[in-house]
């Protein structure tokens, strides 16, 4: 009875031993090098949606097929080789799950951290699959949210990103003259829910919440005057693009 017990009890406790230290690989692997992400993706303003993203190192990892399809690139992978190329316009982009090079047009570039699979989906750095197409990143750390800014290749190179704050119920910095194909970028510092629509129907922002950001590209010169949908007579503006 006694040495049965006891046998027992030494099972248990190979057993547990085992299980702690898979409990502590796992641990390693999932939470310590990569922390799962609740930053939002916004892409010209719009969501752009992936179904996890991951913090290495504080670099924003995201699944690449979701996060290619979503800046309007094409994606292959070669099962043999382990590479994935992404194509957008002219350009391409090669790596290889586990590597930190990634071949641009050819020529060799460093990312941050190697892509990488993380519960089944592949991981690769956010911020330098934007970039290397020509995407801005812009973090608003309050908002909680990464801002892909694209420009068209067909753009004005003059084209800017300027930023409208929205507060007291106002558009500071709303009443501006840009070049054609510019950004603007409105984001709500008020309490309250405010958004952007041009009186001619050209643009129209979701309302957005308290910290919240979004975006209109204008490629048409012209005076573009807009309000507030939710307060038409105190909040007006006027764009105007040259
Ligand atoms: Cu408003």
């Amino acid at each position: 009875m006694r040495k049965s017990g006891l046998i027992a009890c030494l099972c248990m406790l190979l057993w547990m031993m085992g299980m702690g230290s898979t409990a502590a690989e796992a641990h390693e692997m999932s939470m310590v090098t990569a922390v799962k992400s609740n930053l939002k993706l916004m892409l010209n303003g719009k969501p752009l949606q992936v179904e996890e993203s991951y913090l290495i190192d504080n670099a924003l990892f995201v699944p690449y097929r979701a996060f290619a399809e979503g800046i309007g690139a094409k994606v292959n992978y070669e099962t043999a080789t382990r590479t994935v190329s992404v194509k957008k316009d002219a350009k391409i982009v090669r790596f290889q799950l586990g590597s930190s090079e990634a071949m641009v047009d050819g020529s060799s570039q460093m990312m941050v951290g190697p892509a990488q699979i993380i519960h089944n989906a592949t991981f690769v750095h956010a911020r330098f699959l934007a970039e290397v197409f020509g995407i801005q990143v812009q973090y608003d750390k309050a908002a909680h949210t990464v801002n892909l800014v694209s420009k068209q290749s067909s753009e004005n190179p003059e084209a800017k990103t300027y930023y409208v704050t929205i507060e007291g119920f106002q558009f500071k910095g709303g009443n501006i003259t840009v070049e054609a194909g510019s950004t603007i970028v409105f984001t709500n510092k008020d309490k309250v829910k405010h958004n952007a629509v041009a009186v001619d129907g050209s643009f129209k922002l979701p309302l957005l919440a308290t910290g919240e950001s979004g975006s209109i590209t204008l490629k048409e010169p012209g005076e573009y005057d807009y309000f507030c949908e939710l307060h038409k007579n105190a909040m007006q503006a006027t764009i105007t693009v040259k």
